[in-house]
């Protein structure tokens, strides 16, 4: 099975109705309610959706965990709701009220901000999913950079393709899940990794198992959501992250490159990283940085975060510095070295050390903190209200929404 949608035809996922008197998002509600008074209530607290959860992951600064973390909470109605509260609380009581026509003053405390606790509390005793999928050349360093985002063996190296052992003839797909705990918040991290995928002399066509897989999640996921009797929480396979290594050649890119992003980028959220940016010059660098970014806009590739999903004026100033600064020139490492009396992460050259989370040396720090501090919300959100959504929607057009859905082009992969 090819793509489900060509890029070209692709449907914008159908806004639902929102039924009079209804405050709250339904939980598979693809757009749920914005705005103020748009759900802080009872959708958020008794009808989580099941892959939506507020994500504070532990280090980081407030600011994150205000805007993002829990401001793009559970669902985004329920989310949004509660961001006002707690900008509001006390003053103009957007959360609290349906019957006031904005602006109202509370007489007294009524507890809408509580439900970042409630939130923050339901999320610590069931944790999340989050699956991410690695895609690049052989040796381009994307199992080390995914240990090292992780800070774990959370994948496996490969030393090399050893002499018996041969480069794989297709692309091979293998996810292995851990979890890994941050206080006291449980991560369910699946890591997808194709070997292969680019290896061959001929690599048309390289990308269709990958494009398979991915589908392969939603559909898992869909027969999950139109059974009669649904898990309360259904299990989240469905990628929501597809990191793309470049190769730091200083040349265009592949047309392997664009193929893959072009056909990919409406299925699942891509982000492109310049791999093993260490073996370039920081002049190369931005020089090849900027004619990959002319390269993508010139191809009309679209890459996560897309600027038809900036939900308001400050996602969108966000957005655009991030979308500015991609591709991010990483390295990788899971070496540990001295360096003025700290214990840092990096890479031992003839000329020094290279320190991975040192800004002044790649752009290590920059991607982490976009996709696992400010950004991990968001890539669920975007895969389960857009790209999972898409998928839905034409599965069950197919299939007049009613009938069980045949496996006839989904056959399940070898995992
Ligand atoms: N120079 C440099 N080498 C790297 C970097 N990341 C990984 N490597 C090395 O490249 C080789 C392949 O790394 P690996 O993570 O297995 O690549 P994969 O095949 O893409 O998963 C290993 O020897 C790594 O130590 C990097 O950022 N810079
Ligand atoms: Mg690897």
């Amino acid at each position: 099975m090819s793509d489900v949608v060509p890029p070209e035809v692709r449907p914008k996922p159908v806004v639902p109705a929102k039924p009079p008197n209804v405050g709250a998002p339904s939980p598979s509600s693809p757009f749920p309610p914005q705005g103020p008074g748009g759900g802080a209530g009872s959708g958020g607290v008794s009808a989580p959706p099941p892959s939506a959860i507020p994500v504070p992951i532990g280090s980081h600064g407030p600011g994150f965990a205000a805007n993002h973390g829990i401001g793009h909470g559970v669902g985004h109605g329920a989310g949004h709701g509660g961001g006002h509260a707690t900008a509001h609380s006390g003053g103009h009581g957007h959360g609290g009220s349906h019957s006031s026509s904005g602006g109202s003053t509370l007489l007294g405390y009524i507890g809408i901000d509580t439900i970042i606790e409630q939130m923050r509390k339901k999320t610590m005793k069931t944790g999340f999913d989050f699956n991410i999928m690695v895609v690049g050349n052989s040796g381009l360093g994307k199992s080390t950079l995914v240990n090292t985002l992780f800070k774990s063996q959370v994948s496996r190296r490969s030393a090399g393709w050893a002499r018996d052992e041969k480069i794989p003839k297709t692309v091979e797909i293998k996810a292995v899940s851990h979890v890994i705990e941050e206080g006291g918040v449980k991560m369910k991290l699946t890591v997808v990794d194709t070997p292969g995928f680019g290896d061959q002399i001929n690599n048309d066509n390289c990308w269709e198992p990958i494009s398979k897989y991915i589908n392969e999640q939603y559909e898992k996921f869909l027969k999950e959501e139109v059974n009669i009797t649904r898990k309360k929480r259904i299990p989240d396979t469905r990628v929501h992250c597809c990191l793309y290594f470049i190769s730091p050649t200083g040349h265009s890119l592949r047309q392997l490159d664009t193929e893959f992003m072009k056909r990919l980028s409406h299925s699942v959220n891509i982000i492109p990283v310049i791999a093993k940016a260490d073996t370039m010059t920081i002049e190369e660098r931005q020089e090849f940085k900027q004619r990959v970014r002319k390269e993508l806009e010139m191809g009309g590739i679209e890459f996560y975060p897309q600027k038809e999903f900036d939900e308001d004026m400050e996602d969108k100033s966000d957005n655009d510095k991030i979308r500015e600064a991609m591709p991010f020139a990483v390295v990788g490492s899971d070496k540990e070295y001295q360096v003025n009396g700290k214990r840092v992460l990096g890479r031992k050259t003839a000329w020094g050390i290279v320190e991975v989370e040192n800004p002044n040396h790649c752009e290590f720090a920059q991607l982490r903190d976009f996709l696992i501090r400010s950004h991990l919300q968001d890539l669920k959100e975007v895969t389960h209200n857009i790209h999972y959504e898409t998928y839905r929607a034409k599965r069950l057009n197919e299939n007049g929404g009613l009938h069980p859905i045949s496996s006839n082009d989904t056959q399940e992969s070898n995992l």
